[in-house]
């Protein structure tokens, strides 16, 4: 990055509808009984598709840019496990089996990125999941959990900023999921 540039924090995400968020939410209290820790402020629920990083500000426009050339057909997501990831002190929402959509439209999108010599976090192999607690240091899982079932429409581009309370995303343009015709 050249000296002097405007640098942003940018990830790719899936925004929850209210009624998702509402599930989780209910989890992410259910989980609280389970698990030390502090539970995600509701409007920062989200699922990461590709975490992007530190970048210049100008990507945001080749992003959007390149964002009307990607068609995927909606597809649903469920959420029906609850894990405890302790390297990084989150509790999450996960899945027990990763749509094969969900899994080609992040190998699209970290393809795209890479073409437009972005560059993206592709190195970790894609777990979905939304992170519900942080800085949890223990947690004993009890029960399995209601299944959440995320129909997905829309992804985002999200600017991410740390401030003293913590973060605050901001999504900066959202797509609608639709097939090629
Ligand atoms: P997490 O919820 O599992 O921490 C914004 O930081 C989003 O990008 C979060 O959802 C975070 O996932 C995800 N992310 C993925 N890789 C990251 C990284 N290397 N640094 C920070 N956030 C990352």
């Amino acid at each position: 990055m050249s000296a002097g540039s405007h640098v942003v924090r940018l990830f790719l995400a899936l925004w929850p509808c209210a009624a998702v968020r509402n599930q989780l939410i209910k989890l992410a209290q259910q989980l609280e009984n389970d698990c030390s820790g502090r539970r995600i402020r509701p409007e920062n629920l989200h699922l990461t598709l590709v975490f992007i990083g530190e970048t210049e500000h100008r990507n945001i426009q080749t992003i959007c840019q390149a964002a009307t050339t990607i068609h995927h057909a909606p597809f649903n997501l469920t959420l029906d496990k609850a894990g405890f990831w302790k390297k990084a002190e989150v509790a999450v929402a996960g899945t027990n089996q990763c749509p094969a959509a969900l899994t080609a439209f992040v190998q699209d999108l970290r393809r795209v990125l890479s073409a437009l010599k972005i560059r993206c976090d592709a190195t970790h192999s894609f777990t979905p999941h939304v992170t519900l607690l942080r800085n949890v240091r223990q947690c004993k899982l009890s029960d399995p959990i209601a299944a959440i079932d995320w129909p997905v429409t829309h992804w985002s581009l999200v600017q991410s900023r740390q401030t003293p309370t913590g973060s605050v995303y901001q999504s900066l343009a959202d797509w609608a999921l639709e097939p090629r015709e």
